[in-house]
């Protein structure tokens, strides 16, 4: 089979509080490959196409503020199960429930800030990451 691919973003706070290195570790570490990344000022248009499921939600312009705020890295993942992998990997959405163990688990928490502060995106299925990659990586072949 043709191995999987997964979107990874490096949020705005994991490049502040400069663990990029670190959660790149923890994926290299895994086994997995770095097939492309990027440092990218994310604007408005591409996040709205990034979070399509999220634009209506309560939280959607905490989100923009956090996202927009400074640089993110983008990467491209590959590996046999990667979506699964990366999203165990990451832990669960809030930092403060993420289970030790985890990047959000080990490295992140609440900020009190309006969305939730959590270093790392990772694409849900092996579907999203096609379609998420195609965003922030047009240049990339499918
Ligand atoms: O996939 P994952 O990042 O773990 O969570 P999603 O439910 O897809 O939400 C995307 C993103 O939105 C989340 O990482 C933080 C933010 N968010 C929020 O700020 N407040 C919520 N109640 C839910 C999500
Ligand atoms: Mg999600």
């Amino acid at each position: 089979d043709a191995p999987e691919r997964i979107l990874v973003l490096l949020k705005p706070d994991a490049v502040e509080r400069r663990l990029t290195g670190e959660i790149l570790r923890r994926i290299e570490a895994k086994g997995y490959d770095i097939i492309a990344l990027k440092l990218v000022l994310p604007d408005a248009e591409v996040l709205a196409a990034h979070y399509a499921e999220h634009v209506n939600k309560p939280f959607y312009p905490g989100v923009v503020d956090y996202m927009t705020r400074g640089p993110v890295v983008a990467v491209v993942v590959e590996g046999q199960r990667v979506v699964e992998g990366v999203r165990s990997l990451m832990g669960a959405t809030d930092p403060t429930a993420a289970a030790p163990g985890t990047i959000r688990g080990d490295l992140g928490r609440d900020w009190g800030t309006n969305a939730i502060q959590n270093l790392v995106h990772g694409s849900d299925s092996p579907a999203s990451a096609q379609r998420e990659i195609a965003i922030w990586f047009p240049e990339l072949d499918a």
